[in-house]
């Protein structure tokens, strides 16, 4: 009888939960992957396992023969008349195609030392920004001549969990920081056609922390820097300030709003990146929500959809802001190495709450959503209040128009039951970036029956 005492493998040790394990299509035993160098994302590949010692009899593992590169799954049989699909080959490759469309009217172009309070002030913050260089932004980033994903891995450790798109099949998987660093460190056309991306490494609490830090403006705007209370006895302030992204070639990330509609500032250390930005008119969400939930999604590039998208072409050394709401896409025509992160602000509070019923209506997994982002509200309001009354105390005056409260107000009054059930809910600690759930065909890896 299986018990989860059982023993397995070259090893002769039990099955441990969360480690990928094989069974060898000759003898029936099952080995973990580490033992018998088998990959989690590699095993999809594989018709027919033959474990080391059966190998030597019955000849090396079959491989499966792939018969498209249109689709999500390259051995589908029949598919040559079926669609394109999202993520695959084919449909990066078509992308990739198209011309860019850099568009003026979307896309501010800015220096640096006019990224300013006053600046947002007086503009607004919603349209994307373009830094064609980051002197003067007030951002720290290690030294990208040194710096490279095996600098990612000595900083973070091998054994680190990370969440992995498999860009093809547009679902996730997870693995060792290792394992990943090992598959991108393989030359692109050594990779068997595995497409791999790195978007949810926050690393807040890694010893990579202090060595990146958002641009100035940005840390002084995010409501998780000045309005989130220090004190002990709070729950710890939402960790989406510093991601590394880290991109293969041919990783290309659906369209999609960044959760809670924050706004999302990308560095780019090494590589390149084209993003698809089609601004949050009431239209553009109606139609992105239609598009989401339709059956067809993986199938139909959004962006031809609605009226109008731009491009922004991200080269190494460059720095994108996108504002609250955008919709956006994102292909990455090289390796390609990003740190960003995400900040709620006081400039765009309706589209964030907009944002945040939609997600709502939609009934997006709370580990997807921006963490406490109800609590994180009424901070900001006591924040807000504290700014209106210096001001006030300062000038004599009461000057309420600059101060984006009205919104705040209305939706004290609206929110105000939900408060507590939202902190109990959203407390544990998630992950909150685009995981492409709508197509996910999950495939844990293979593993022994347990008893
Ligand atoms: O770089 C990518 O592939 C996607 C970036 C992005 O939009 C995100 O992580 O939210
Ligand atoms: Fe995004
Ligand atoms: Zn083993
Ligand atoms: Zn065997």
């Amino acid at each position: 009888m299986a018990s989860s005492k059982e023993t397995y493998c070259l090893c002769g040790q039990p099955y441990n939960i969360g480690q990928f394990m094989i069974e060898c299509d000759c003898c029936r035993e099952w080995f973990h992957g580490s033992c018998v160098d088998v990959k989690i994302y590699q095993s999809d590949d594989i018709d027919k396992y033959h474990c080391p010692k059966c190998a030597q009899t019955y000849g090396p593992s079959v491989l499966k023969i792939p018969t498209n590169n249109h689709r999500a799954d390259r051995y589908e049989l029949g598919a040559e008349t079926r669609a394109s699909q999202v993520g695959s080959p084919a449909w990066v490759r078509a992308l990739a195609a198209r011309p860019l469309r850099p568009a003026p009217p979307a896309l501010t172009r800015l220096r640096p030392q006019q990224f300013t309070e006053d600046f947002v002030k007086d503009n607004g913050f919603n349209r994307p920004i373009i830094f064609h260089t980051s002197e003067g932004l007030d951002m720290v980033t290690p030294n990208p001549a040194t710096f490279t994903v095996r600098s990612v891995l000595r900083f973070c450790g091998a054994q680190l969990e990370v969440e992995v798109i498999d860009v093809r099949r547009q679902s996730t998987l997870r693995m060792p920081l290792g394992d990943f660093v090992e598959y991108f460190e393989t030359p692109p056309d050594l990779r068997g056609e595995r497409v791999l991306n790195v978007l949810s490494l926050e690393f807040s609490d890694t010893n990579m922390a202090s060595l990146v830090e958002p641009p100035g403006l940005i840390r002084r705007l995010d409501w998780a820097e000045c309005a989130w209370p220090l004190a002990e006895e709070r729950p710890p302030r939402p960790a989406v300030q510093k991601y590394c992204l880290m991109s293969a070639a041919g990783s290309y990330t659906d369209f999609h709003v960044d959760f809670g509609g924050t706004t999302v500032w990308y560095h780019v250390m090494h590589g390149r990146k084209i993003f698809y930005l089609i601004p949050p008119t009431s239209t553009n969400l109606a139609l992105y929500q239609q598009w989401s939930a339709s059956n067809n999604q993986n199938e139909r590039f959004f962006g031809d959809m609605v009226e109008w998208y731009g491009t922004a072409e991200l080269c190494a050394g460059q720095t994108l802001c996108i504002p609250s709401g955008w919709i956006h896409g994102v292909l990455t025509p090289q390796d390609s190495l990003v740190f960003g992160g995400n900040l709620l602000h006081s400039y765009s509070i309706e589209m964030q709450l907009q944002i945040y019923e939609i997600e709502r209506r939609v009934e997006t997994p709370v580990m997807l959503r921006y963490p406490l982002f109800e609590a994180m509200h009424w901070y900001a309001g006591a924040h807000l209040l504290t700014m209106l009354r210096r001001h006030n105390e300062e000038t004599q005056a009461a000057s309420y128009t600059t101060m984006p409260v009205a919104e705040l107000n209305g939706y004290a009054h609206t929110q105000l039951p939900s408060y507590d059930a939202a902190i109990a809910q959203q407390y544990p600690a998630n992950n909150y970036r685009p995981t492409v759930v709508h197509t996910a065909r999950r495939r844990r890896g293979r593993r022994p029956p347990t008893g």
